[in-house]
């Protein structure tokens, strides 16, 4: 534990921070930031990895980064390694990254392509379905390789994203918010898509300080000119700030979208799914600094390059804008009570040629000025000093919408 985690660490067991913060979670009034151990002590932070993070369904990456046999990503959901792959029937398949021999991490990448899963400590090897098939004469005669297949991880997939759950038990019901992903994703054909850019940073702050900063652009006019040149700083159709110049437009391109095919009706599941496709700022198309596209080809079946963006919710641990000529897809994955790893891969269509700089500018920048907002955001909550504070309910309801999804997980409400 680092010094920093020492030093806001109030709760001898787990036990004890359960009870603490759902007494502080009942006490909580709606609306106002919440109590500081919520956003750095490190139980509760173990509390939110035991009830959110290796329960919940969670984001890990897109079906076009492991598009044939032997293909994988690994995520590290907190202290869990974890392993997708795409398997010899075309299928996805996602495992504990652990050896069932001494539990060594068998594939150490962040992705790569192999014929089987080989441990690299005793070479232990396990086939693209898990099954172990071989260990050498080591483990003796009546040693079982039956016995020792790899541990399975919920994992299921929708228009192109993937997602798992680090639940034994039985996951929560997705299958609703599954198909209407395809629906909304068809137009992008993803399966024809690959990643022409991607960046993780690293951000001392508590995951949840990442989402909120994510779930409003109350901080936008403040910090984020490269992306102010085409988004709107509302992301809902019925935001209470949108002008009739808004609504006039919004009505012309949905007429647009319409005529195109292009599914645009904002859908909710519950609190932790949204699904919104937004115009952005008249006149441009994408967001990049001139707000011109930045690849050679529109995705899918997608004429227009004046799409907007559509933009996609997934709580605890995504975000993304889908536009014309590609995409871009956020993932949050929490390290420790204030470090969290925020990841984002731009997809164009496959056969694009993309100038990379054009392409990326606008969100590194957005994300460096993130990163800095949530950092400090961070510091000043460590402070004796700090207490909730209200959050506003025209220009901050998506950050009320997300604690409230929180409280809801927290409390198994959800
Ligand atoms: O565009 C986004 O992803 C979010 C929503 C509004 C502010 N923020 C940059
Ligand atoms: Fe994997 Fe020994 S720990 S082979
Ligand atoms: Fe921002």
């Amino acid at each position: 534990m680092s010094e920093l985690d020492l030093l806001n660490l109030n709760y001898a067991t787990a036990e004890q921070a359960r009870s603490a913060a759902m007494e502080m979670l009942a006490d909580h009034p709606r609306g106002w930031s919440l109590p500081q151990p919520f956003y750095n002590d490190p139980s509760f932070f173990r509390l939110d990895m035991e009830t959110i993070f290796q329960h919940e369904w969670l984001f890990v990456g897109m079906t076009a980064e492991i598009p044939s046999r032997g293909d994988y990503l690994t995520v590290e959901v907190g202290q869990n390694p974890v392993l997708i792959v795409r398997d010899g029937d075309g299928g996805i398949e996602a495992f504990h990254n652990v050896c069932r021999h001494r539990g060594s991490r068998i594939c150490t990448q962040p992705k790569g392509k192999v014929a089987n899963l080989t441990c690299p400590y005793h070479q232990w090897t396990y086939n693209l379905k898990g099954n172990l098939l071989y260990t050498g004469t080591a483990m003796g005669e009546h040693f079982d390789p039956q016995a020792f297949a790899l541990r399975k991880v919920h994992c299921r997939q929708a228009g192109g994203f993937i997602f798992v759950s680090l639940t034994p038990d039985e996951p929560p019901p997705i299958d609703e918010f599954l198909s209407t992903l395809d629906e909304y994703m068809a137009p992008y054909d993803m399966e024809n898509t690959r990643v022409a850019a991607e960046s993780t940073i690293e951000e001392q702050a508590n995951w949840k300080l990442v989402v909120e900063n994510n779930r409003e652009c109350y901080h936008c006019a403040g910090s984020h000119p490269e992306l102010l040149r085409t988004l709107l700083e509302w992301d809902d159709t019925n935001d209470p700030r949108a002008t009739p110049e808004f609504v006039a437009d919004y009505e012309r391109q949905a007429r647009q979208w319409d005529a195109e095919g292009i599914p645009h009706r904002q859908i909710k599941f519950g609190l932790r799914n949204r699904i919104v496709r937004m115009p952005l700022k008249s006149g441009t198309q994408v967001m990049t600094m001139d707000g011109k596209t930045a690849s050679s080809r529109l995705l899918g079946r997608i004429k227009s390059r004046e799409l907007g963006s559509m933009r996609i919710l997934h709580l605890p641990n995504s975000w993304n804008h889908m536009q014309s000529d590609h995409v871009i897809v956020f993932r949050v994955l929490p390290v420790s009570a204030q470090k969290t790893l925020v990841t984002t891969k731009w997809l164009v269509h496959k056969d694009a040629e993309v100038d990379v700089d054009r392409l990326t500018h606008v969100w590194h920048a957005t994300n460096r000025q993130d990163k800095e907002l949530a950092e400090q955001n961070q510091r000043g909550i460590n402070s004796l000093s700090y207490a909730p504070g209200p959050y506003s309910e025209t220009h901050e309801f998506g950050v009320i919408n997300f604690i409230d999804w929180y409280r809801q997980a927290l409390l198994g409400e959800g």
